[in-house]
């Protein structure tokens, strides 16, 4: 290791000096940035030490993608960019899914990844991991930079800041060459080069007539609907956002992450009732939550329209902090264009106390529908197949999340996905991350770290078995810090099913088939975790109790029903059908 340079204060002539490594590690410092996500290796592993020394927390990982996507929700978690830090060309790459899906996703993230001698990479003289990447992280993300001074190392780390929680927030990358690193300069003129951001997420205020129109537009509302996504749990606006609601009266409808923003529980949620309240509702507020294909983008069958393009005939209000979203895929009547917090603040203004409520035909109609839901799937619950299935096994999460409304739930899959979205209620925002507007695997692990790192809560990852490969190494990590982490593995043999058989009757399975009954919870044990077999929902449930009582890393491999699942679960649609039967 080479030698650990700080602005001290004897006065020799080493201690009057700062170098690279120092500048970066004290402008992340002076930003409120604690914690770094990342691995190890050439030319970033005296960073991570010094890091250590100096105070900063570094989580350090297995596969850089995990550290990426740990940093990415540490970003949504904290409403201030997550960090992720890697070595140059396969570090970086690995990082660089992560940062695209942060980007994605609008999670505020910043990737650096150090990277080889630029003269060389320039040239392309086949340097030591030769790549150039920020080239090639450009297209990817919100912003990249490279600081190539010593002295500019305050304005990079500030620049990525504001680029990364500004506006609408995104990934951002920043290329740290080797030799920045061990620049030496003044220590004093080091330190007065930083740059602590002020406001580095200004409000947007929303114009007066903006808020206007979309009230008027609410008012002549006979089947109003407000539609609350991400965007809004990220925004910290649930006080003004449940009282929206509730002075309204306007039935909502979650999207996954947005549930808890109010608690799953409460009478006005449309989430039982969303096939019927889509096409229905005549005027949609829409709050942090886009038109893509979550949504249908806004048209077709799921609004109600004649086929998989037409216009259901709804009117859009919109609130969101770009204002290039509006009209992405169909006419917004009334664009609010602003950060969420102000937008609601304005409208619950306009709003008053004197707001009538929707017509109660509507309203009864959306809880009549909603109740006869609810009922439904209680029935399915209350059953005990043998096998488990994911229905009499979320029974049990349910039962474990609703008595412990802070613990953080990670949740990945298809199958194993979609039914814990819909079965398991959500009490407290923010406390549901999954794989987002991208349907990514691999999140799992490295999201689980950092709700562990971030909250201090126990966590708990429904993890599809498939799902859980992609980054089921993290269980060292998890083990390694000791995390409250308790993972709970869907194992239903494969990709969506373990059903699938090779057509040719070969030695090889069908593409979606796994080992059949994998001892997963072993791979927990092998690093000192808790390992737990779990084939009925008494022995999950007392698997997941004592995890959540005792905090130990815990894995739990509960044996589901291979039959169970669909193609894609609630997505099967998606797959393109074959044009010929061969
Ligand atoms: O109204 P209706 O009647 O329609 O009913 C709805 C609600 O009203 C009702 N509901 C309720 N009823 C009663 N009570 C309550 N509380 C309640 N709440 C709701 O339930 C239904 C459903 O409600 P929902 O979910 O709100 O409605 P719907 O119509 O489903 O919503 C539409 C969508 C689109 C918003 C929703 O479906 C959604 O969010 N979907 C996300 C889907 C997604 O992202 N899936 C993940 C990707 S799938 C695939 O790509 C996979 N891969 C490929 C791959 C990926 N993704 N990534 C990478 C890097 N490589 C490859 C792979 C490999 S998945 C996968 C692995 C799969 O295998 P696993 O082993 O991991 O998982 P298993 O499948 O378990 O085996
Ligand atoms: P979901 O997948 O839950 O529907 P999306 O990721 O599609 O959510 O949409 C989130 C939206 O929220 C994005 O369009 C983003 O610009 C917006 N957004 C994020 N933060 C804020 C904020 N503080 N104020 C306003 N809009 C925001
Ligand atoms: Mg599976």
């Amino acid at each position: 290791m080479s030698a650990v340079l700080s602005p001290v204060t004897t006065p020799t002539a080493e201690a009057r000096l700062t170098d690279g490594f120092h500048l970066v590690l004290d402008a992340l410092k002076l930003n409120g940035i604690h914690t770094i996500y990342g691995l190890p290796g050439i030319p970033i592993t005296d960073l991570t030490r010094m890091a250590q020394a100096e105070g900063l927390r570094v989580i350090s990982f297995r596969h850089e993608q995990n550290a990426g996507n740990a940093a990415a929700i540490a970003g949504f978690m904290n409403g201030k960019p997550g960090v992720c830090l890697t070595v140059s060309a396969p570090g970086f790459l690995n990082g660089l899914t992560a940062l695209a899906n942060a980007t994605t996703n609008c999670f505020p993230m910043i990737l650096i990844s150090g990277s080889s001698e630029r003269e060389i990479v320039d040239l392309q003289q086949g340097d030591y991991e030769e790549m150039d990447q920020l080239a090639i992280a450009k297209p990817l993300c919100k912003a990249a930079f490279r600081v190539l001074h010593a002295d500019d190392i305050g304005v990079g780390i500030a620049r990525a800041i504001r680029a990364a929680v500004s506006g609408r927030p995104g990934g951002v990358y920043l290329d740290l060459p080797a030799k920045l690193f061990a620049q030496t300069m003044d220590a004093a003129a080091g330190a007065a080069s930083l740059i602590q951001v002020v406001d580095p997420a200004p409000r947007q205020i929303p114009a007066p007539d903006a808020i206007q129109r979309a009230l008027d537009l609410l008012k002549s509302a006979k089947k109003p609907l407000i539609l609350l996504g991400k965007g809004a749990a990220y925004a910290r606006a649930d006080d003004d956002i449940r009282a929206l609601v509730e002075r309204t009266g306007i039935p909502y409808l979650p999207m996954s992450m947005a549930k808890g923003i109010l608690p799953d529980t409460h009478e006005q949620s449309a989430a039982a009732a969303r096939s019927y309240v889509l096409p229905e509702a005549d005027v949609v507020l829409l709050i942090g939550a886009r038109l893509n294909w979550l949504l249908s983008h806004g048209k077709g069958k799921t609004w109600g329209g004649k086929d998989h393009k037409s216009w259901g005939g709804q009117k859009f209000i919109q609130i969101d902090i770009s204002p290039t979203e509006m009209d992405s895929n169909v006419r917004i009547d009334a664009p609010v264009v602003g950060d969420i917090g102000s937008c609601v603040a304005a409208l619950l203004a306009g709003i008053g106390s004197q707001w009538p409520k929707p017509p109660s035909e509507w309203t009864s109609a959306v809880s009549e529908r909603r109740t006869k839901n609810i009922a439904k799937m209680a029935e399915t619950l209350a059953k005990d197949p043998k096998p488990m299935n994911f229905h009499s096994a979320l029974n049990v999460v349910r039962d474990i999340v609703k008595a412990n409304p802070d613990a953080m739930l990670v949740n990945e899959g298809a199958n194993a996905l979609d039914f814990t979205r819909s079965i398991v209620d959500m009490y407290k925002p923010r406390k549901r991350l999954d794989v987002g507007t991208w349907g990514v695997m691999g999140i799992g692990m490295g999201f689980a770290v950092a709700a562990a790192v971030e909250s201090g809560q126990p966590v708990i990852a429904i993890e599809g078995d498939s799902a859980f490969g992609f980054s089921g190494m993290e269980v060292e990590t998890i083990c390694r810090y000791n995390l409250p982490v308790c993972v709970v593995i869907f194992n239903n043999n494969g990709v969506y099913r373990g059903t699938d058989v090779n057509p040719k009757g070969g030695p090889d399975v069908a593409p979606t088939v796994f080992v059949k009954d994998a001892r997963y919870e072993k791979l927990m044990e092998a690093f000192g975790g808790v390992g737990v077999y779990a084939t009925t929902p008494a022995e999950l449930r007392s698997g997941m109790e004592e995890a959540i009582r005792s905090r130990r890393p815990t894995l739990i491999n509960a044996v589901i029903d291979e039959t169970a699942g669909t193609e894609s679960g609630r997505i099967t649609s998606l797959n393109p059908a074959a044009a010929l039967k061969k």
